[in-house]
């Protein structure tokens, strides 16, 4: 036994292209592993979009996730992004539908939802590698692998009230559970986007100026979609309450992604502009 051999190589190693046994290419996605060392790398390859996924995206991550299960050479595997300017930005806004997104069939999927039961599934570790944003349903995939590596330029946030959405399902609980129920309604209520320094000091401010940022933070909220905020709500309480109530709440995601109100977060992104959910009812 020699304390030498503890050392771990800290080289890349050559990744080579793999493929798994449908025959299909891979057009959204990378998928490489290792020669002898037990690794795969899952890249989703949109850099242009900076990550967002459609899905076809999520078909591609399904089936080189399973192949890296079956490998039994594979021990442990990597989700990242192509670049340096986004892990994943989520769902692709530009191909949202009435029922959920759509590329190339003619009714919409949320099969990311099924991407996030298979990678909590999968009896191997998955580690995040996160350059850039991990944002939106971005945010929910790095949350759902078992560990996270991000780089200094790492950005963490929802978008989903902001942009008319969200993730009732794992997205709420599994935060609710990694940052706690307080930073998690900071982070679904108010949509902001944190570095890593910033998520150290969330809801810390100092005494002289308590009010003037509580009164910020209510401004922030109201910015917000309510119709969203009241499922977030419910969905971050979940949790605690009792996992019944998740799937409950993906289907009120493909519901409100019928509504005006869903909507208009969408269209003001696309539009790049301000959206404006004042029009909507605070139903009490
Ligand atoms: C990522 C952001 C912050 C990057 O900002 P930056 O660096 O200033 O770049 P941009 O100029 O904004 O973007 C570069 C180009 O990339 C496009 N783009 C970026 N993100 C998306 C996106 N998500 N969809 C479509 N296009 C995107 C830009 O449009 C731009 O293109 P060009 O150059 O052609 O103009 C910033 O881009 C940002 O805020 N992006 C939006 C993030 C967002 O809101 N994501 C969606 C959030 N919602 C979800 O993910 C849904 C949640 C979910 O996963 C889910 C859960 C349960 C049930 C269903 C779902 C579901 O799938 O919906």
């Amino acid at each position: 036994y020699h304390r030498v051999h503890d050392t771990v190589p800290t080289h890349i190693p050559p990744w080579k292209a793999a493929i798994d046994d449908s025959g299909k290419d891979f057009v959204d996605t990378i998928y490489e592993k290792t020669i002898g060392e037990g690794i795969a790398k899952i890249t989703i390859n949109r850099p242009e979009r900076r990550n967002a996924f459609r899905p076809e995206t999520m078909k591609e991550l399904m089936r080189a996730f399973n192949d890296a299960r079956d490998d039994n050479s594979i021990g442990v595997i990597i989700l990242t992004g192509k670049g340096t300017k986004a892990f994943c930005s989520g769902g692709d806004q530009a191909l949202r539908s009435k029922d959920g997104y759509v590329d190339y069939d003619n009714f919409g999927r949320l099969n990311v939802l099924d991407l996030q039961v298979q990678i909590r599934r999968l009896p191997k570790p998955v580690i995040a590698m996160v350059a850039g944003y991990a944002v939106g349903g971005g945010h929910v995939l790095h949350m759902v692998c078992d560990l996270t590596v991000a780089a200094d330029n790492a950005v963490f946030g929802q978008t989903g009230p902001k942009v008319g959405s969200f993730d009732a399902g794992y997205g709420a609980s599994i935060m609710s559970r990694l940052v706690g129920p307080k930073r998690s309604r900071e982070m679904w209520y108010m949509t902001r986007f944190y570095n890593a320094k910033e998520a150290k000091k969330m809801g810390l401010v100092p005494l002289e100026k308590l009010e003037e940022e509580t009164v910020k933070w209510c401004r922030e909220i109201m910015r917000n979609s309510p119709m969203a905020i009241r499922l977030c709500k419910a969905a971050i309480n979940a949790a605690d309450d009792g996992h019944a109530g998740q799937q409950i709440g993906g289907d009120a995601t493909l519901l409100f992604y019928g509504t005006e109100e869903g909507n208009e977060g969408k269209d003001a992104y696309l539009k790049r502009r301000k959206p404006d959910f004042s029009r909507f009812p605070r139903l009490p």
